[in-house]
């Protein structure tokens, strides 16, 4: 048996004028004239035209698998999607590898996807084909990469916890419960408890990761299942040193998606993502600036609250902290000054929660106390209260959603246009 290595794609600079290349790609898109065909081939670095003068044979359309042997010349096109717009490949001789034996349920080749929400959705491995659609999944993959990139590089360990276990960490009510031989099991809603037992084994550690959550509304901004890019770290002493982690995180991966996703950012035509300034209001402050009752921040809140923080201080980041006790889970350390509300954060960004954080509990008594308080079972949370008694240092952290913060970037306005193949109460397929 011959094994043979798959090359990595010739960087973007190799591809230029009077070079001969040997690609293989898909087809994106193909106009036929009288005497050549224009073909948009899909290669590991985006879309090259192709042209092939007298033409392409019938099998040669949407979808269908190419290798192409040519020169490379310039050229002046016009079209955004394009990954190399100052170049085209003469062909000299065209291979069809497969070609598909349906249409696509829409034209892939328009500028923009001509499909209601439902129906790209419900047609979803055919629509990530479409320019626009794949570069949000492009900003997607680069903010990961810069997640894990910077955290690595400050001494984080990734970890992967399980997303089976027998009780959830946020709460009751947005639980998704399974039969497990003969038990109930549980969809894990956070990393949060394991994340925290970690930071005893290694310090500092971050998870990228599925979770579920069965909320049952369906909103611009929730999904039953999302990915949780999660932080932790201890010994930790102050809020306001997990919340600069956090301003230094994204601007780092802001500034990865600038620096990478430039072509993705102008197809899609939203600005570059910027974290230049960060505020932080408590959320007292906010709740007696807007009027509203209630111990939660409502959608139009973090709204105004981002546009305050716009208009008055020039900050795209916004903090909302000490908030109320009633409102966070167990683990949350409640401020020594006044216990009604915690040590902990919401982040806003451009008007939409992006991320909660905080300090956790780290004492094993206040724990068990807690949890009584909120008529909970200390025996259920057996091993993280032995995780406590063995010593867990003051720590903290925070979970951002992945498809949030791609939405926010990549300016849709449903987070389920940023998830791969979405989830909510309504589709569980494709
Ligand atoms: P929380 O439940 O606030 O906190 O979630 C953290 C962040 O995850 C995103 N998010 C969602 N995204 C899409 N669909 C949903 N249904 C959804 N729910 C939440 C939001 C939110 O800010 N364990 C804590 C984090 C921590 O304290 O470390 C937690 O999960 O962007």
């Amino acid at each position: 048996m011959n094994y043979v290595d798959i090359p990595p794609p010739p960087p973007h600079a190799e591809l230029r004028a009077d070079v001969d290349v040997d690609l293989a790609g898909t087809v994106h898109r193909v106009r036929r004239l009288a005497a050549r065909a224009f073909v948009t081939l899909l290669l590991p670095g985006g879309l090259l035209q192709v042209v092939v003068e007298g033409g392409v044979p019938e099998s040669v359309r949407t979808g269908a698998a190419l290798r192409v042997e040519g020169r490379l010349r310039t050229a002046s096109l016009r079209d955004p999607a394009l990954a190399w717009p100052g170049l085209e490949l003469a062909a000299e001789r065209v291979e069809v590898l497969a070609s598909p034996t349906a249409t696509p349920p829409f034209d892939l080749g328009r500028p923009e996807l001509a499909a209601t929400p439902e129906h790209r959705l419900e047609h979803r491995p055919i629509a990530l084909r479409h320019p626009k659609v794949r570069a949000v999944f492009t900003i997607q993959a680069a903010l990961v990469r810069a997640f894990r990139e910077h955290l690595d590089g400050l001494g984080f360990t990734g970890i992967h916890s399980p997303k089976l276990g027998a009780q959830g960490a946020e709460g009751g009510a947005s639980l998704f419960e399974l039969p497990y031989f003969g038990r109930r099991a549980v969809l894990a809603q956070s990393p949060q408890l394991y994340k925290e037992m970690c930071v005893a084994a290694f310090g500092r550690v971050y998870e990228v990761g599925p979770v579920f959550r069965a909320e049952p509304h369906a909103t611009r901004r929730h999904l039953n299942e999302y990915t949780s890019l999660d932080v932790e770290l201890g010994p930790l002493g102050d809020l306001g040193a997990l919340m600069a982690l956090e301003v230094g995180l994204l601007r780092a991966m802001f500034a990865h998606v600038r620096e990478r996703c430039a072509r993705e950012l102008a197809l899609l035509g939203v600005a570059p993502p910027t974290a230049a300034r960060a505020v932080s209001l408590p959320f007292a402050a906010v709740k007696a600036r807007s009027g509203e009752a209630g111990d939660d921040l409502s959608p139009g809140e973090e709204r105004a609250a981002c546009a305050w923080a716009e208009a008055e201080a020039g900050a795209e980041l916004v903090f909302v902290t000490q908030y109320p006790s009633s409102k966070r889970p167990f683990y949350a350390r409640d401020c020594a000054a006044d216990p009604t509300v915690t040590e902990s954060f919401d982040l806003l960004y451009r008007g939409t929660e992006i991320t909660t954080g905080g300090l956790r509990i780290h004492e094993p008594d206040v724990l068990r106390a807690k949890l009584v308080a909120r008529g909970m079972d200390p025996e259920a949370f057996g091993f993280f209260l032995q995780a406590h008694d063995c010593g867990l240092p003051p720590h903290g952290g925070f979970g951002l959603g992945l498809e949030r913060l791609t939405a926010l970037i990549c300016g849709l306005d449903n987070v389920r246009d940023a998830a791969l193949f979405p989830r909510d109460a309504h589709r569980l397929s494709p």
